[in-house]
């Protein structure tokens, strides 16, 4: 009799230790997120969305901190900090950081992918998988792909309507080496320049043009200082949420799924707003007084063809491997 008791009890003990696993471990954190972008841009939203997330996940113990337009310092300076291990995360571009891990110059050919959807299946999927793998060797842990966006070019000169239109333009683009020679292809002046330096370099006139999406050049108020957007989608940037590995390892396991599934959560609400915010951006800019036009599809197709030769020039820094691979994917989901 009382070895059945004995055994009941027992029995009782195990039913419970798996219906109720060990309590999650979090702890009161405060994560600083450094952004290049103004605190109106949609980033923000995917950082409430994220905070909210976290609240439910961590019972309000993980906190966000995000700092704007720069204030803890430019894309690269953050990144380079979050590999020291002295920051914990910032929403960057990945062009910038071609010198930290160049395969992410991938994303810098020009005329890459043609839609949103091909972008986010090509991140979201294997191929963003393995370039997280490539960064997490450089000190960095990417959480998630965000979106900064397709790229128009804006100037103060006139409208771009056909690769010639840009013959001696002073354009601004990040501090990249495709973005660099694919203007210079074009027949512009191009110059490289941190995010935070662009709007006074506009303004006094040092440069003609610069190249963003439509919510960032709003967001920015870059269109206050130019005339001209010509709609060229010739480069999809994604954002990259990334966080410090030297911090990220010392986490709890249960906080590093935490931010891992908010970042994410973060990022599809963020992808929403701008894809929501895009016209509206584009309205509110005609309507204070920029002059708006699209390069028609022939046009960009003769861009396109007269920009091949980056992908060559560009082929062995960034991995011929890297270019097959995203190539190979975009193949199939333009077959399907
Ligand atoms: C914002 C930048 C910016 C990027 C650039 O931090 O530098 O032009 O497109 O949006 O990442």
């Amino acid at each position: 009799m009382k070895s059945k008791a004995i055994k009941a009890a027992l029995l009782l003990g195990t039913m419970m230790a798996v219906a109720s696993p060990a309590a999650a471990e979090f702890h009161n954190r405060t994560i600083r997120i450094s952004n290049g972008v103004a605190e109106n841009h949609p980033v923000h939203n995917g950082i409430d969305a994220m905070q909210q997330c976290l609240d439910k996940k961590t019972g309000g113990k993980m906190k966000l901190q995000a700092y704007w337009s720069g204030a803890l310092g430019g894309d690269l300076q953050a990144t380079q900090a979050l590999r020291s291990g002295t920051l914990d995360a910032v929403v960057t571009s990945s062009s910038p950081l071609v010198g930290i891990e160049p395969a992410l110059g991938v994303f810098d050919l020009p005329f890459l992918f043609q839609t949103n959807q091909e972008a986010y299946t090509v991140m979201d999927g294997d191929f963003g998988t393995f370039l997280n793998k490539k960064l997490e060797g450089k000190g960095l842990v990417n959480l998630a792909y965000w979106e900064n966006g397709f790229r128009n070019v804006s100037n103060s000169k006139r409208p771009i309507t056909k690769w010639e239109d840009l013959k001696g333009l002073k354009i601004r683009v990040m501090q990249n080496n495709i973005f660099l020679d694919t203007f210079d292809n074009l027949g512009a002046n191009a110059t490289p320049m941190a995010f935070g330096e662009v709007f006074s370099a506009l303004e006094t006139g040092a440069i003609d043009a610069q190249e963003n999406p439509y919510v960032t050049i709003d967001t920015s108020k870059f269109y206050e200082v130019q005339k001209y957007i010509s709609e060229t989608k010739h480069a999809y940037t994604p954002f990259l949420f990334l966080f410090s590995k030297p911090i990220f390892d010392t986490l709890d396991p249960d906080e590093q799924d935490a931010l891992r599934t908010c970042a994410v959560e973060g990022g599809t609400v963020e992808r929403k707003v701008i894809q929501d915010l895009n016209k509206a951006s584009l309205e509110k800019m005609e309507k204070a007084g920029i002059k708006f036009n699209k390069v028609s599809p022939e046009e960009l197709t003769r861009m396109r063809e007269k920009s091949q030769v980056v992908y060559d020039k560009h082929r062995d820094e960034i991995g011929g491997d890297v270019i097959d691979r995203v190539q190979k994917t975009l193949d199939g989901l333009r077959a399907d």
